[in-house]
């Protein structure tokens, strides 16, 4: 009997799809993911909240890949606040793209003696080492959480900003900028209406993540704080004007911050995002988790609920 069944239970184990762990990274917690497809793997680049954080304790970023979304390479950490000599605190949300054979990761850290800033390293291998491709920032007006990214066309764009959203030109070389940085408007039209807060009166907070798909721009970001839900708008440029479309992620779990990254990968569509849901999680102790999901027929994107597994 034994003999007979065995082939079966081959079959049925085969049959089962590799599941991945959701939150992704369950050994340290992580925040503020970053994904980028290259060569056949997902490179996920985030940020490393400390165990016992109690206001974004962080001072390095790690990076993983995957050529499945199942199992994950922890590539370790490439780079840290020393990277930076201008810097002294603050390793949060960045972000990497890949042009003319090197990777070029944006970050926001705090300046010595300053306020925040973004700076940029540059590696020719998309887990490092990287190195400060500046010596200084690349844009320092206080704001955060930037985010590049290339058109069809050859321009390059980085975005960023809490509690304005900019964007600025950036030259081929990724390091410098054309013109001076532009403040996106933030009408309740293009991000939404928040409520109780008239100094902020658009959904908007941070965290821009811009791509373009079928012709179509879109912009997701984190919404409304605190807590943040993610949600987003779309144009039919990279500067604008932007349409508000409503909702991705809900208010979900112990976070009170969440961080949208999107990416296409073997035929499926990711959203990539962070919460507090391993043991010991919330707000300063987050982790990244991803859903898969399917554009609806429109383009306009599904509403996406946090799960684990
Ligand atoms: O991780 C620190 C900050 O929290 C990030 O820069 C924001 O996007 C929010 O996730």
């Amino acid at each position: 009997l034994a003999m007979l069944l065995s082939p079966l239970l081959i079959c049925t184990a085969l049959a089962v799809p590799a599941k991945a762990d959701n939150p992704i990274i369950q050994t340290i917690y992580t925040a503020d993911p970053a994904a980028l497809v290259h060569n056949g793997r997902v490179y996920l680049y985030t940020g490393h909240d400390e165990d016992g954080s109690t206001n974004f304790t962080m001072r390095e970023w790690r990076v993983w890949s995957s050529a499945d979304m199942v199992n994950w390479t922890d590539h370790g950490t490439p780079m840290n606040l020393a990277t930076f000599s201008w810097a002294d605190a603050n390793a949060w949300a960045g972000q990497t793209v890949y042009r003319n054979g090197q990777f070029y990761w944006y970050v926001p850290v705090r300046q010595r003696g300053g306020g925040m800033a973004i700076g940029v390293a540059v590696s020719s291998s998309p887990t490092g080492p990287f190195r400060d491709a500046l010596g200084r920032p690349l844009v320092a007006n206080g704001e955060i959480d930037p985010h590049a990214f290339i058109d069809d066309n050859g321009q390059a764009y980085l975005y960023w900003g809490n509690p304005n959203l900019w964007y600025v030109r950036l030259n081929a070389d990724m390091i410098s900028y054309s013109g001076s940085s532009t403040q996106i408007p933030l009408t309740t039209a293009g991000f939404g209406t928040r409520t109780g807060n008239p100094s902020r009166p658009t959904l908007y907070e941070e965290a821009p993540w811009v791509y373009k798909r079928n012709g179509l721009y879109y912009n997701v970001f984190a919404a409304e704080c605190c807590s943040e839900f993610i949600a987003y708008s779309t144009a039919t440029g990279p500067t604008g004007p932007w349409t508000y479309r409503g909702t991705v992620m809900p208010r979900q779990g112990s976070s009170f911050t969440n961080h949208p990254a999107i990416v296409d990968f073997n035929g499926n569509s990711y959203f990539f995002y962070h919460n507090g849901a391993l043991p010991g999680g919330g707000g300063f102790t987050r982790s990244v988790a991803v859903e898969r999901f399917t554009y609806n027929a429109n383009g306009t994107i599904p509403t996406i609920n946090m799960t684990t597994a």
